[in-house]
């Protein structure tokens, strides 16, 4: 029997700066995701979504820091925790729908306490292991991973009232192909596991995901897929914030989603960064919720 699947939606597009990703879950729903899930046999309930407060004129003026609308990240991210908590302890999978990658934060810390050794997949073009430090651009979406280390503004790291969420050695990176300085030294010190662009050329989809899921399997006991859109190439995805060019195809994410579902691993997922308005008729919505199916098992036969 499949576990029942809990839609979270969090409207957020204040983890950068550009407008549109908050109408990212209403995108997904539009393009079928729930209708998708239950041609597969499983139960959905959507939860709706959470709702996201913007700063004040006056907050805005005052923000001093390079960590952008940081009290209202800080708000819905422990929203959501206490959200996807609720779903795990209910028995059901919590699938989150962005808004952009920031709500990482508040989903990996909901989750994470209920295992010993949380693995994470972190599909993305981005690294996103920035701090307040290290960030050329303030947004808090470049900063996720990094504050799911533990590494960062102790008031993102402590969301949940517990730091770290995830251990460097349980993170792969798929997909990576623009890493700032500061990300690239993180990556080398905490001997993070990543497959970038040239290694996904080199070996081959199929071998990377081998790789990846015999490495997570070894040594964990659940595996978050945060998947961000932007990791896709954007001529297939193209309703992304921060796109980078030489992304990884619909087709390779595809038989990436498909070779997870067969590995049955993956026990939590969220599909973040789409925004409609940088899009093309809701293609990458489409796409995303195309990738959904592949991830809970849709067969081609
Ligand atoms: B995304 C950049 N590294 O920190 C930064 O889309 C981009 O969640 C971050 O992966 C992209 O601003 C964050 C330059
Ligand atoms: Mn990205
Ligand atoms: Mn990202
Ligand atoms: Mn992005």
């Amino acid at each position: 029997m499949k576990k029942d699947i809990s839609i979270i939606g969090v409207p957020m597009d204040l983890g950068q700066s550009r407008r549109g990703v908050d109408m990212g879950p209403s995108a997904l729903r539009y393009a079928g995701a729930i209708e998708k899930l239950e041609e597969l046999d499983i139960k959905v309930h959507d939860l709706g979504d959470i709702p996201i407060n913007r700063p004040s004129v006056e907050q805005a003026i005052n923000a001093e820091n390079n960590l952008k609308n940081l009290d209202q990240v800080i708000e819905a991210n422990e929203k959501l925790s206490e959200m996807v908590d609720k779903e795990i302890q209910t028995g059901n999978f919590p699938l989150v729908f962005g808004g952009d990658h920031s709500i990482a934060i508040g989903s990996l810390a909901g989750i994470s306490k209920h295992y010993e050794n949380l693995g994470v997949i972190w599909y993305d073009a981005h690294g996103d292991l920035n701090s307040e430090d290290t960030s050329p651009s303030g947004n808090i979406h470049g900063m996720p991973l990094a504050i799911s280390l533990g590494i960062g503004h102790d008031k993102l790291t402590n969301i949940a009232a517990y730091t770290p969420k995830v251990k460097p050695e349980n993170i792969v990176i798929i997909g990576a192909r623009s890493l700032d300085p500061g990300e690239k030294a993180l990556i080398k010190e905490k001997g993070i596991k990543v497959f970038s662009m040239h290694e996904i050329d080199r070996m081959g989809m199929p071998a990377v995901m081998e790789e990846a899921i015999k490495y997570l399997k070894e040594k964990t006991d659940g595996v978050h897929l945060s998947l961000d859109l932007d990791g896709l190439d954007p001529s297939e995805a193209p309703g992304v914030g921060t796109p980078v060019i030489g992304g990884l195809s619909y087709r390779e994410s595809h038989l990436a989603m498909e070779m997870l579902a067969e590995a049955e691993c993956i026990t939590s997922a969220e599909f973040v960064e789409v925004n409609p308005i940088l899009d093309e008729k809701n293609k990458t919505a489409t796409t995303a919720v195309a990738l959904m199916g592949s991830l809970f098992g849709e067969k081609l036969k």
